[in-house]
C-alpha cells in the first residue's frame, strides 16, 4: 500500500484549514441512487458544463497513483458524466488500496469563480467523495505548487476552501454525488490554481477511492468567453444498424482515427451480421438482448473489456492483431453484451467465471471463426504443457464445452447461458442435460483429448472437426 499523506501533513492542514475557512463559503452536497430515474438530476448542483473555465484548464496530477482502469485526468474537464452506473474509463480514480492524491487545476491566470462543481457515479463505495479544496493565486509569499511532507499546504501559501464529505452514515453510497462549492456574497477568488487533497472515503478497504466525473469551475466573470477545448482530431462516433432497425452500434474512434478504415470496412460488417445470431444463440424467457451497444476504441492496456452494453477495447492492441485476433476479441466482448448475467435475480450466485468466459470463446472459436483452430485439437497440439482442465476458462473451457454439445447434447450452451442469466446455474444441471456429472464430463473430455493429442497428427486435410 501506497502512503500519500503521512498523519503530520494531513493533520495540520486541517487544523490550520479549520481556522481560515471563509465562513461564506457554501458546500452542498446531493447523492441519487441508481434507482432514482435519470442520473446526475440534481436539484441544486447545476448540470456539468463543458464550456466552464475548468474544460479549458490544464489539469495535472501532483500525487498519487491512478489505478490502471482509470479514464485519463482529461475525463475530469470533457463536460461528460458517465452514462454506466459502473464505467471506470469515463472517471478519473486512484489505484485500490492507495490513499487518494492531489490534483492541480491551472486556469492559466488568475480568475474569479461563481462557483465549483464536482461529480462521481459508482454502484458502491467508490461513490461518495471526500476532498479537500484549496485555492491560490500563486503569487503568495512562500508559494508552492506541490506540498512536501513537512509542510501543510496552508504554509506554502493555499487557501482553504472546503471540506468535502459526501460518505452517508449508512450503507456504502452507491449512486451518483454532486457537491456544489459557492460563495452567494460574491465570487470565489479569484484564483489562478486549485488543488484538490483527494482522501479515499475509507482507509479500512481498498475500493474507497472514489470514481471522480468531472470537475466544473464557472467564471464570475459575465464577459467570459467559453472556449471549450478544440474538438478531438479523430472522427466523430458514427451510428450503424442492422437492416431490421432492430440493433444499433455507436462506434467512438475519436482516438483512434487510425482504425476508422478497419471498423467501417471489416468490423462493422461482423457486427450487424453476428450480433443478431448470437442473440439468437442465447435466448431466454422474457429476455430482450440489448439493442444499443457502444464500442470505444482507444489506446490503452490489455485487450478490451465489456460493462453493461459499452466495449472498450485498446487501439494498440487492434492495431498489432488487425491480421489476426482483433475481429474475434470484440465477437467475443458481443457475447459478453448478450450475457447480461448481471441482470440475474438479486442474491443468487454469481456464474462462474470460466463458463462466462468459456462459452463467450466457445462461440467465437468454434461458432464464429471455426477456421482459424483458435481452440480446438489443432490449436491444443501447438501448446505447451497446456493443462487440461474443464475450467480453466478461455480456450480450454471453450473446448471442453465445445466436445460436451457434441458428444451429449447440442443445445447445451442454450441451457448453460439461460441458467446463468436467469439465477439458477448449479452443477446439477449438467447430468440433468447430459447423463454425466461434470466431474465425470471432465475426465472424459480430458482422457480422449490427451489420447487424441497423443495419437499422430493427421494429414492436412478437409476440416477436422466438421461441423
Ligand atoms: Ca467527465
Ligand atoms: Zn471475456
Amino acid at each position: 500500500m501506497t502512503r500519500l499523506f503521512s498523519p503530520r501533513l494531513a493533520g495540520a492542514a486541517l487544523w490550520v484549514a479549520a481556522l481560515s475557512v471563509p465562513a461564506e463559503i457554501q458546500v452542498i452536497s446531493e447523492h441519487r441512487s441508481e434507482t432514482d430515474g435519470p442520473p446526475f438530476r440534481f436539484s441544486r448542483v447545476p448540470p456539468a458544463s463543458d464550456r466552464d473555465t475548468a474544460s479549458r484548464a490544464a489539469f495535472r496530477l501532483l500525487l498519487g497513483e491512478p489505478d490502471d482502469n482509470s479514464g485519463p485526468l482529461t475525463v475530469l474537464h470533457d463536460g461528460r458524466l458517465p452514462a454506466e452506473p459502473d464505467e471506470p474509463a469515463a472517471n478519473f480514480f486512484f489505484a485500490a488500496g492507495t490513499r487518494g492524491g492531489l490534483i492541480l487545476v491551472d486556469f492559466g491566470s488568475p480568475t474569479p469563480l461563481r462557483y465549483i462543481a464536482t461529480f462521481s457515479r459508482h454502484p458502491s463505495t467508490r461513490g461518495p467523495q471526500r476532498y479537500e479544496l484549496y485555492g491560490a493565486t500563486g503569487d503568495e509569499s512562500g508559494f508552492r505548487l506541490a506540498p512536501d511532507e513537512t509542510r501543510a499546504l496552508a504554509e506554502l501559501g493555499w487557501k482553504h476552501l472546503a471540506s468535502v464529505n459526501t460518505r452517508p452514515s449508512n450503507g456504502p453510497g452507491g449512486g451518483q454525488h454532486g457537491v456544489l462549492i459557492t460563495n452567494p456574497v460574491g465570487p470565489l477568488g479569484p484564483f489562478r490554481y486549485l488543488l484538490f487533497e483527494i482522501h479515499t472515503t475509507d482507509p479500512a478497504i481498498p475500493f474507497g477511492n472514489t470514481f471522480y466525473s468531472e470537475i466544473d469551475a464557472v467564471s464570475a466573470d459575465p464577459d467570459f468567453v467559453p472556449n471549450p477545448p478544440a474538438a478531438p482530431a479523430g472522427p466523430a462516433p458514427f451510428t450503424v444498424r442492422t437492416p431490421d432497425g432492430r440493433y444499433s452500434f455507436t462506434l467512438d474512434l475519436s482516438r483512434a482515427p487510425e482504425l476508422e478504415s478497419w471498423a467501417r470496412g471489416t468490423l462493422v460488417p461482423v457486427l450487424l451480421e453476428w450480433y443478431p445470431r448470437l442473440a439468437d444463440l442465447l435466448p431466454g424467457q422474457n429476455f430482450e438482448p440489448p439493442r444499443e451497444v457502444r464500442i470505444v476504441i482507444r489506446p490503452g492496456r490489455g485487450v478490451a473489456a465489456t460493462s453493461g452494453t459499452r466495449i472498450t477495447a485498446n487501439a494498440r492492441w487492434i492495431q498489432r492483431e488487425l491480421e489476426g485476433e482483433a475481429v474475434g476479441a470484440l465477437v467475443h466482448e458481443l457475447v459478453h453484451v448478450l450475457q447480461q448475467y448481471g441482470r440475474r435475480p438479486a442474491g443468487s450466485a454469481p456464474p462462474p467465471g470460466w463458463l462466462v468466459e468459456g462459452i463467450a470463446d466457445y462461440l467465437r472459436w468454434f461458432v464464429f471463426e471455426p477456421e482459424r483452430h483458435g481452440a480446438d485439437l489443432v490449436w491444443l497440439r501447438q501448446q505447451r504443457n497446456v493443462q487440461l482442465r474443464h475450467d480453466a476458462g478461455y480456450r480450454i473451457s471453450a473446448n471442453f464445452l465445445d466436445w460436451v454439445s457434441r458428444r451429449y447434447n447440442r443445445d447445451l450452451i442454450r441451457h448453460l447461458n439461460a441458467a446463468l442469466r436467469e439465477g439458477r446455474y448449479e452443477e446439477s444441471l449438467w447430468s440433468q442435460w447430459t447423463g454425466h456429472t461434470l466431474q465425470e464430463l471432465a475426465d472424459q473430455w480430458r482422457s480422449e483429448t490427451e489420447k487424441a493429442l497423443a495419437a499422430p497428427e493427421p494429414p492436412p486435410g478437409p476440416a477436422l472437426e466438421p461441423r
